[in-house]
């Protein structure tokens, strides 16, 4: 097949979610075309049947912000004409999904349109009314809409009050590689555990939360805080950790390709979130055998079992985490049997291979259909 695939080009979440769907499916051997902003971070090297194709926006004087939807459309447009691509896989609604809509019709229905949804899409943003009703013509006009969990479905399903099928395709995790740099030494002293937090460091997934639970923590048991990305709650993490007196043992790396080479030396992952659709960054601490605390949110039950992978907490309840890595720093073969267990959740439920097969079975049959199902269906607010 050739497919198109647009998304943002983040260091997490929708952006390796999309890449990696690419990086995957063209090692079947199928013709892959990736459109985002900026060359992704997982699509550094060279890869075979993979091309890459940036999106600009024009400036001109009348133009208050640039018009970007308008210029990927574009860019889908002449892409999929020119190469003869057969799906556009939008990551992320807000505004992939409907510039392949728009692509989609400048093409005179010869694209098919598949929508995988990822969260604040839906739950945060999407709903807003600034964006509401694109987004649910999106979820309605797309061949077909995924979701990367059950309760991002229902949350879709609820907001937008669409009556359409929505495939559940979940997030997934490439195995890790067996040699790894240890960097333990550089992030944390011998007798110190390590705690880890990666994202983008917005509000939803409160930062502060994850600093107040190390800061209970580091009273009863030497230990480590290590936080990986950057956005803008950053500074307010950093200010508290500074005025509290203990920014000597956090480390703030800024944004980290190699997201592995933390997570290897990780005792616990923390993931506090308001809300998580999914919580790729658990997934992945999961995979190299580090047990997550998190909040109980969202999409983070389908991934994290409580009790058996790591442990869920009410949303806000720092002193419960706390008292969970406690449980498991004192006792180290609780953390381990925790982090094996999490480990092989992370490679069998969630491996690549069954995952992509789901994405490949989906573009079959929405190809299989004669023509696309334009539902432009009425917003009924
Ligand atoms: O929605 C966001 O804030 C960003 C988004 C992304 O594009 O990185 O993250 C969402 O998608 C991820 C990949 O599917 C999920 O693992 C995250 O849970 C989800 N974030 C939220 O729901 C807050």
């Amino acid at each position: 097949m050739r497919i198109g695939i647009s998304c943002y080009s983040t260091f997490g979440g929708s952006g390796v979610v999309a890449t990696e769907v690419g990086k995957a499916l063209a090692a079947r051997g199928h013709e892959v075309h990736l459109l985002s902003q900026s060359l992704p971070p997982r699509l550094q090297g060279f890869e075979d049947h993979v091309w890459f194709h940036e999106v600009t926006a024009a400036s001109y004087p009348l133009f208050e912000v640039e018009p970007f939807s308008i210029a990927l459309a574009s860019k889908m447009a002449d892409v999929a004409d020119k190469h003869g691509l057969e799906v556009m896989h939008a990551h992320y609604a807000i505004p992939h999904a409907s510039a392949a809509l728009l692509a989609r019709m400048a093409l005179e229905d010869r694209l098919k349109v598949v929508t995988t949804l990822h969260g604040t899409d839906i739950t945060v943003v999407g709903s807003d009314p600034s964006y509401l009703p694109m987004v649910r013509l999106a979820i309605r006009a797309s061949d077909a809409v995924t979701s990367v969990s059950q309760y991002l479905k229902d949350e879709t399903l609820r907001t937008f009050q669409v009556d359409r099928p929505i495939d559940v395709i979940p997030n997934f995790i490439t195995p890790p590689p067996e040699t790894r740099p240890d960097c333990r030494s550089w992030l944390a002293p011998r007798e110190c555990a390590v705690l880890t937090h990666i994202s983008n460091f917005r509000p939803v997934k409160r930062v502060l939360d994850v600093v107040k639970v190390f800061e209970r923590v580091r009273q009863e048991h030497p230990c480590r805080l290590v936080m990986v990305g950057d956005g803008p709650d950053r500074p307010e993490a950093e200010a508290y950790a500074r005025e509290r007196g203990f920014a000597q043992e956090v480390r703030f790396t800024g944004k980290q390709l190699n997201i592995g080479s933390v997570l290897v030396c990780s005792d616990v992952f923390l993931l506090p979130s308001a809300t998580e659709s999914f919580g790729l960054a658990a997934l992945e601490a999961m995979s190299y055998g580090v047990p997550v605390v998190a909040s109980r949110v969202g999409g983070l039950p389908e991934v994290i079992r409580h009790g058996t992978d790591g442990y869920l907490e009410p949303l806000g309840d720092v002193e419960a985490m706390a008292q969970d890595v406690m449980k498991m720093l004192r006792d180290p073969s609780l953390r381990k049997r925790l982090g094996d267990s999490a480990r092989t959740r992370a490679l069998d439920t969630f491996a690549e291979g069954p995952v992509i097969d789901q994405y490949e079975a989906l573009y079959e049959r929405i190809l299989a259909k004669p023509k696309s199902t334009v539902d432009m269906g009425a917003n009924p607010r």
